[in-house]
């Protein structure tokens, strides 16, 4: 009985380990990041276009924008994809960002409502 309870308890501790090396080597080799870029548009069906861009992306964790701020908030792998890749991912559904340019044919294919003001450049 004695063991069996020394035997769980050391089991127990390396669990906690292991989440622990773990945590903490995801921090050190800064596997995922967190952004935020500006990205043009009006509403929520911008928002639904923008997010897509970056659905099915390769080290993409999440993406959200924000029709008040237009702030995109990206979380990603960057071992996977840069900041720059994920602008020219949300360029080509025709929306403009803060370093990219969107896809003149995209925006023109967008709906008469989310045609927003675009960026002076
Ligand atoms: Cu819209």
């Amino acid at each position: 009985m004695k063991t069996s309870r020394i035997t769980r308890a050391l089991i127990l501790f390396i669990c906690a380990n292991i989440v622990t090396i773990f945590t903490v080597s995801s921090i050190a080799f800064g596997a995922e990041k967190k952004e935020s870029i500006k990205v043009w548009g009006n509403c929520g069906m911008c928002k639904k276009t923008i997010e897509k861009s970056l659905n099915s992306v390769e080290g993409i964790k999440s993406a959200s924008w924000n029709k008040q701020s237009k702030i995109l908030e990206v979380q990603f792998d960057d071992s996977k994809i840069s900041i720059k890749q994920i602008e020219e991912k949300v360029a080509g559904s025709g929306y403009d960002t803060q370093n990219v340019k969107g896809d003149d044919k995209a925006y023109k294919n967008l709906h008469e409502c989310c045609q927003y003001d675009r960026k002076k450049s």
